[in-house]
């Protein structure tokens, strides 16, 4: 006699499974990129500029061909005689692969040498003279404007200026009208800094190319494998079908190992031309100083309000710095991606948002570290735009906010720049949030402490992320719309095998995948193993990025296992003799409804597709679906911190930070955290000690890490988690948001507001992150905002 399984016990949703991909992570038994060796296998190493901006008179690589053990030395031209010098990139701008004319920023490519090992390759690079004449750099957006500015792209037809795009959202005379109705209208200007993802494992590549197949394998660190397989196709012209793709583990990816970059297709070439197997591995200052980088924009905004503390409207506008190309991967009708997700939360009736977009002499920009497409970006100005709007009005932080949240009854609510939210109780996430830092408590006390000179303050931030594009309606990478697939295999003992065109690096989708068909099937997430990042064996995905898994291909997971439980309900009808009207399912089996005890397992529906199908049923139980969700999911979370700044040093500690997060059913409760707490850990080091920047030359100022600080155990501070909150998604299968950037999205204002709240009373509205001591000890001393914008001075 068959029983319903306990969803918990055999891994379902709910369950904290411990995640399988890590039996073989901690035991030094993960397959990346650089663990692979094939027979043959050649290796290169990539020439850089060390310019940023430079018209190439002559490249000499005579000398490094001599040397013993170099195969081959691409450059850019010779790269060109293959129409490969310039590649497209995701925005419809074109990127240099390696530079013919000039080259624009520090750490371009410039060369690759082939060789028999990386150390030949290194040496041979250094053998090959470049002359270079020096133009001046851009670093900023005022300086890419300014009259008798250096044209950046001259090789672009139609591009006189350093202006890619003028793009606006919202309603402009609205806007304006709410303005001029205004009790009060207050300000903020700031710079988000370019930050880097700096996974621990860097970019790379292995291109294999066989001649007599004509098949090009690529092994290659990469989050989209499907859209790396057509960009090749296209930059490289080779069939779709002659192209495999695989991604093997990624040793963290945070939006690093979205883009394209001149590494991969230089390695293609040299395989092609060289008949064997040619590996490329970047160093980890190639990668921190050319690969990866994200924000750089200047956001300033006006908020209209009424004396009682009423939103009226906003207005908002977007420098963004994008570097030498316009690489951005973001869905194509947006041009500064989804900044117009600024304010969602907040119930505001009319706003308007202007965007600039301008080349500098940086390297490529755009990449959304850990962030929706510049979602981060956005909320970060949100929440220190609401802190300096309340403290402007004089009213308390958490009654500014609360007053002004979209209500649990407005949703589905349509924002001022067209977003629809689906579903949220915002209030509630602040109540938590609030308790749980103990707030009148925590601002007596900063009374008190004030009162003897020590300055203590509270941030507040909330951030809601639209998350999981598409619908295919609205976006698109390059026309190819955005939707995802699942294909799921059910053997014949019952045990299965799950395949999405998502790739994991980390966040666990191994483990989380399973439990969705263990929910939708009642097969133990032990019995189901979950493949991802071949592009021979997986079904069409658009990759893993701005937490798109969840909403999009775990939804497609979803979607496949009812199909299979859809043909296992016949086959169950089959072996119970009744008629597939009469047979009812819990979890785990099928039962006729009139005797509960007459069931059968899935297990035995699985060998029934193999032994015992009724006649005229397809055998097999496989399935694919396609799944392009309706909408975006939109998570919510409210962070709260705590801080001590010492006024003598400008250090500043966190005593206590608390998140609330909403992201709908959480599949796996401890992944969901560990997400949760690794996004805190990356928002706290961008807002506390991760300084990269450029000087007036173009120079990369902290691009090493002794500068560039990746926080670890010692210095982060503990957080408090809070999961009572949980506000399914109307339209996803199994009521799933995403989750995995949402604290590094919501983060970093928490902590700016806690720093900025305990200087109040200095009259201090802004000090640009990073909140390096120095620049928190200048504000203070001096009672002045500090503008963190390049360029700085080559010794700072
Ligand atoms: N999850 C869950 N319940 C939910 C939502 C998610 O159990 N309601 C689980 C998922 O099943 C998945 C994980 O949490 O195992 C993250 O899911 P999701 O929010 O869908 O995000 P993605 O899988 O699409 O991951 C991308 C996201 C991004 S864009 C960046 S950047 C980032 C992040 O994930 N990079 C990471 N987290 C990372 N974590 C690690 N370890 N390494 C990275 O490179
Ligand atoms: Cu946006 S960084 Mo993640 O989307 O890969």
């Amino acid at each position: 006699m068959s029983q319903a399984v306990d969803e918990i016990k055999i891994g379902g949703i709910g369950a904290s499974r411990k995640r399988v991909e890590d039996n073989r992570f901690i035991r030094g038994k993960g397959n990346y990129t650089d663990d692979i060796v094939l027979p043959g296998m050649l290796h290169m190493e990539i020439l850089r500029s060390p310019l940023a901006h430079a018209r190439i008179k002559s490249i000499d690589a005579s000398k490094a061909w001599d040397i013993p053990g170099v195969h081959l030395v691409l450059t850019g031209e010779m790269m060109a005689t293959r129409n490969l010098a310039w590649m497209p990139t995701l925005s419809y701008d074109t990127q240099a692969v390696l530079a013919t004319d000039k080259v624009r920023f520090q750490g371009q490519e410039v060369a690759c040498v082939i060789a028999d090992d990386p150390y030949i390759a290194k040496d041979a690079c250094e053998a090959i003279v470049v002359d270079y004449e020096p133009l001046p750099a851009i670093v900023n957006p005022w300086q890419a404007v300014a009259d008798g500015a250096p044209v950046i792209r001259d090789d672009k037809e139609n591009q006189p200026d350093n202006i890619i795009y003028n793009w606006e959202v919202g309603d402009r005379d609205g806007t304006e009208r709410a303005f001029a109705s205004a009790d009060l209208v207050s300000k903020l200007e700031l710079h988000y800094p370019r930050s880097h993802p700096s996974p621990i494992e860097c970019c790379g590549s292995i291109a294999d190319f066989n001649r007599a197949t004509s098949k090009l394998t690529v092994y290659m660190t990469t989050q989209a494998p499907h859209i790396i397989r057509a960009a090749v196709a296209m930059v490289a012209e080779l069939p779709e079908h002659m192209i495999r793709i695989i991604s093997p583990d990624i040793g963290g990816g945070f939006g690093n190992k979205v883009p394209v970059y001149p590494g991969y297709v230089c390695s293609i070439l040299a395989s092609i031309l060289l008949e064997r197997p040619v590996k490329w591995i970047e160093d980890k200052s190639g990668n921190l100083i050319s690969t990866g980088f994200a924000r750089d924009v200047y956001l300033t905004g006006e908020m209209a309000l009424r004396k009682d503390g009423k939103i009226l409207a906003v207005r908002m506008h977007t420098d963004a710095d994008h570097g030498a190309f316009f690489s951005d991967a973001q869905p194509s009708k947006f041009k500064i991606g989804l900044m117009h997700s600024a304010f969602a939360a907040y119930d505001i009736p009319v706003a308007h948002l202007t965007a600039r977009g301008t080349y500098s002499n940086k390297a490529p920009g755009g990449v959304a570290y850990r962030c929706s497409f510049r979602v981060t970006e956005a909320m970060f100005f949100q929440e220190r735009m609401v802190q300096a709007a309340a403290t402007d009005l004089g009213m308390d932080q958490a009654a500014f906010r609360r007053m002004n949240f979209v209500r649990d009854d407005q949703f589905p609510h349509r924002t001022p720049f067209g977003f629809l939210l689906d579903s949220g109780q915002y209030g509630k996430c602040l109540d938590v949030g609030l308790k749980a830092i103990d707030y009148d408590n925590f601002r007596q006390q900063q009374e008190e402490a004030r009162s003897r000179g020590r300055l203590l303050g509270l941030g507040i931030s909330t951030m809601t992320e639209p998350l999981g594009a598409g619908n295919s309606r609205e976006y698109d990478i390059l026309g190819i719309k955005m939707f995802d697939s699942a294909d799921l295999k059910v053997h014949m003992t019952g045990k299965a095998i799950v395949r999405t065109g998502a790739r994991g690096q980390g966040q666990g989708h191994e483990t989380t995948w399973a439990q969705i068909v263990s929910h939708e099937l009642g097969i133990p997430a032990d019995d189901i193993v979950v493949e991802e990042g071949d592009t021979d064996t997986a079904p069409f995905g658009m990759g893993t990025y701005a937490s798109r898994s969840t909403p999009v291909a775990g939804a497609a997971v979803a979607m496949v296992a009812r199909k299979i439980r859809a043909k296992a309900r016949k086959l169950a009808a089959h072996l119970l003799e009744v008629s597939e009207e009469d047979v009812e399912w819990e979890l785990g089996r099928f039962y006729v409804r009139s005797a509960p005890d007459h069931g059968v397992t899935i297990q035995e529906c699985a060998i029934a597709a193999y032994s015992n199908m009724p006649d005229g049923m397809e055998p097999g139980l496989q399935n694919t679906a396609f799944y392009d969700p309706p909408n975006l999911t939109w998570p919510f979370a409210v962070y709260i911190v705590t801080v001590e700044v010492d006024p003598e040093t400008g250090v500043w500690d966190v005593l206590k930070m608390v998140a609330v997060d909403d992201c709908g059913v959480r599949i796996n409760p401890m992944i969901v955290e560990g997400q949760i707490m690794g996004g805190l850990t990356e928002a706290y080091a961008m807002s506390n000690m991760q300084f990269m920047t450029f000087d007036a030359d173009g120079n990369c100022v902290g691009a090493n890490y002794m500068d560039y600080l990746l926080p670890t155990a010692w210095e982060t501070p503990g957080f408090e988690l809070h999961s009572e909150v949980v506000t399914p998604c109307p339209h996803h299968p199994i009521g799933a948001k995403g989750i995995g950037e949402c604290a590094a999205v919501g983060g970093p204002a928490a902590f700016v507001n806690a720093v900025i709240d305990a200087l109040t009373g200095t009259g201090v509205r802004n000090i640009d992150m990073p909140l390096l001591p120095d620049r928190v000890w200048e504000a203070i001393t001096y009672r002045r905002d500090i503008s963190g914008a390049p360029p700085v001075r080559a010794d700072d």
